[in-house]
């Protein structure tokens, strides 16, 4: 069986106040390519499908027409909500929806799984919402639901006893989950402090022992978590946090005893992104940034002084600078003549002290970073001996 994992659609979502809409149904347009190519069972969307819990009427077009065009080349669609997603928006037309396009926004639809089968036989696709453990634990006030690690273990739970039943029926079950939430590997203890992102509380990577794949949505670049543990990412770049990160999807493949391979599946970038630091004059006139006229560009200006109507002037080499920052570079007033001498007149610990105080704008290292730092750095030195 082959299967296609995809998250984080985030449909609507503008970049420095720019619609994504025509560059995200290009790359749609290019996932329903692949889906067609590669004759896939099934293509897996795990949350955040809109960026926003009231999407505009041009953002259900280009899902629905997506929902088509995947339905069209013959593959199974299922999509589950996130965060970001209204459960009652995304999932007003469910059941509505045509023959294998499935749409798990609700608790309830979590135990029943969509079957798909091939020549091994069955496969369970369990959909888990994103679940907000206040509203979620009102379903279960016998139990302690605090936290969304809590959540997905009591929803894993009950996947696992679901399992265990169907088995009973047909022994060579296998099994894929989608979940849109922030997995990390904890040890027993826990994390020492809450860990969140976007706003989303961590869940242990444990949580999903037993399922023979894991369609993980929320963090927004790929990432192998174990070989059955997986974040594809987001379809396209919405932060220039994630420039340089690939865009693509995973091509799962089952076999009869359960994951066989997970492959990348490039997409395409409309319009990469670069972020150029220097002064004024050198981004305008430099030729070695012409490869980057056309890219989405976060220019960081480092003249001692804020120069004028700089966005305006960066704009007419780079159509697409979307962000400017002014950051002068550092001056250096105690009397080294040059940066070499400066750096010759400081030890290694003091080099990384200054550093990490600069970029921490002047929080500088507290005494166990210290104490760290001069540790790894006799590491370092005894290895170059
Ligand atoms: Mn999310």
């Amino acid at each position: 069986m082959r299967l296609l994992h995809s998250s984080d659609w985030h449909i609507g979502r503008t970049f420095h106040g720019n619609s994504t809409v025509a560059a995200l149904r290009g790359v749609l347009g290019e996932l329903v390519g692949i889906s067609r190519r590669e004759r896939l069972d099934a293509v897996l969307v795990a949350g955040d499908v809109f960026d926003s819990a009231v999407p505009a009427g041009e953002h259900f077009d280009l899902l629905a027409e997506t929902l088509v065009a995947l339905r069209d080349a013959g593959t199974a669609v299922i999509v589950t909500s996130g965060n970001h997603d209204s459960p009652a928006r995304l999932g007003f037309q469910a059941a509505l929806l045509r023959e294998g396009v499935h749409v798990i926004t609700r608790a309830e639809q979590i135990l029943e799984p969509i079957v798909l089968r091939d020549e091994h036989g069955p496969v369970a696709v369990y959909g888990i919402p994103y679940l907000e453990p206040a509203l979620y634990r009102h379903r279960h006030p016998e139990l302690q639901l605090r936290s969304h690690d809590q959540v997905l273990a009591h929803v894993m739970e009950g996947v696992r006893t679901d399992l265990a039943e169907r088995r009973a029926v047909e022994p060579g079950l296998r099994s894929v989950v989608l979940a849109h939430c922030f997995a990390v590997g904890v040890d027993a203890a826990g994390p020492e402090r809450d860990i969140t992102a976007g706003g989303v509380e961590y869940v242990a990577l444990e949580r999903f022992a037993g399922v023979d794949y894991a369609a993980l949505g929320h963090i927004h670049s790929r990432a192998e978590l174990a070989p059955g543990i997986r974040y594809s990412g987001a379809p396209l770049h919405y932060s220039f946090t994630e420039a340089g990160k690939p865009r693509g999807a995973w091509l799962v493949e089952l076999d009869a005893d359960g994951l066989a391979a997970a492959e990348w599946a490039e997409l395409p970038v409309p319009r990469p992104l670069a972020e150029l630091t220097g002064t004024l004059d050198a981004l305008l006139t430099e030729p070695r940034y012409a490869a980057h006229e056309q890219h989405w560009v976060s220019a960081v200006l480092t003249d001692r002084s804020r120069p004028t109507d700089a966005m305006a002037k960066l704009q007419g080499r780079f159509p697409h600078c979307a962000t400017l920052v002014h950051r002068p570079a550092e001056t250096h007033d105690d009397g080294a003549s040059g940066y070499a001498e400066l750096m010759r007149s400081k030890t290694d610990p003091q080099i990384v002290a200054d550093f990490l105080a600069h970029v921490r704008n002047g929080d500088a290292a507290t005494p166990d970073e210290q104490a760290l730092l001069r540790e790894e750095l006799a590491v370092l030195e005894s290895a170059a001996d």
